[in-house]
């Protein structure tokens, strides 16, 4: 499983588990809005840097809290926030589930040293100075496992559950598309360093803040269906969020509830998010069964993401923009 387009700057997982431990000072970065693949990333790559003693720090792009299912995850203490910090040349940055630069910072990524690109989307734009894109891979945590794995570096319960965390989000519990022989062995291995399996899925998916299950209701009850049934819509107003006293991240997974519906092949959540004072509105797509590409439908709104799920921010009314992706969706199908 090599990465599918492979040129100067690719860099193998030998390479970079032979890199990593000889680092200094480490930069780790993933994703705006971050998702479990990005938190249980930044997380084990934390945890592990602190275990080699490297000196690190975290970064995540944007303001405002994580989604609360990832509070638990320990190595999160202290990351920083807003604008991406100016590195010293002997810092190296780990960007890690990270498509693009756009998704990391709005001022852009200037690093003085390396940057290490990890990440498993179709689409990622190889900005960094080395590169390992991996499609095949389930979750970024899946690359980071192999690295541990191939560099034979420590591997604690701690770190196994940031990597699980990944796993099992970006696989949809084991049950997406993208849900390989390798991510069950992982999965399995994860458990027999001390993984606890059934307390992660209660902290995941058992212990929903009620402000989330609200907001959840009304996306739902302002539900259409388009073309005849095929594309799922709603949406999110800041004064939702307002109402039920839910924060901006308690919006992340509630599109999986529109596109569960019989016979949508497409669903789309809009949710109105501030940025700097100003709204912003952010898409979420997902497809149910692959049969319309929506990072294809992503990137003519300047996003990005995989084949199944992806997202794009917009600056134009709720209906027009709702309008828009029917027509590119009805193009599709
Ligand atoms: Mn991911």
């Amino acid at each position: 499983m090599s990465p599918i387009t492979a040129d100067d700057s690719s860099i193998s997982l030998e390479e970079i588990a032979e890199r990593l431990p000889q680092e200094k000072r480490i930069l780790i970065a993933a994703h705006e809005n971050p998702d479990g693949d990005a938190l249980g990333c930044v997380a084990a790559l934390s945890l592990l840097a602190d275990k080699l003693g490297i000196e690190n720090s975290v970064y995540l792009p944007g303001e405002g809290s994580f989604p609360p299912e990832y509070e638990f995850l320990p190595g999160l203490e202290g990351v920083l926030r807003g604008d991406f910090p100016a590195l010293e040349g002997n810092t190296t940055a780990y960007i890690l589930d990270c498509a693009s630069t756009g998704r990391l910072s709005k001022s852009g990524l200037e690093c003085a040293g390396a940057c290490i690109n990890i990440d498993h989307h179709q689409d990622n734009t190889r900005f960094g100075s080395h590169n390992h894109i991996d499609p095949e891979a389930a979750s970024t945590t899946e690359l980071l496992y192999r690295i541990i794995k191939i560099g034979g570096l420590p591997l604690d319960a701690e770190i196994a559950t940031a990597l699980y965390v990944g796993l099992v989000t970006d696989t949809g519990r084991f049950q997406y598309a993208n849900t390989s022989p390798a991510a069950h062995r992982m999965a399995a291995e994860l458990q027999e360093a001390g993984v606890d399996v059934n307390a992660v899925y209660r902290r995941l998916y058992e212990n929903v803040p009620l402000p989330k299950v609200l907001l959840r209701a009304r996306a739902l009850g302002r539900l259409e269906l388009r073309l005849g049934g095929a594309l799922a819509v709603s949406w999110l107003l800041s004064q939702d969020f307002k109402d039920v006293g839910a924060d901006e991240s308690y919006g992340e997974g509630i599109i999986d509830g529109l596109r569960a519906i019989r016979g949508v092949k497409i669903a789309a959540l809009i949710r109105e998010q501030s940025n700097n004072g100003t709204v912003v509105l952010k898409g979420s797509l997902r497809s149910t069964d692959g049969s319309v590409n929506v990072a294809n439908i992503a990137h003519l709104f300047g996003g990005g993401g995989h084949v199944l799920a992806a997202g794009f921010s917009a600056d134009s009314g709720i209906p027009e923009l709702l309008d828009r992706l029917e027509q590119e969706v009805k193009a599709r199908l």
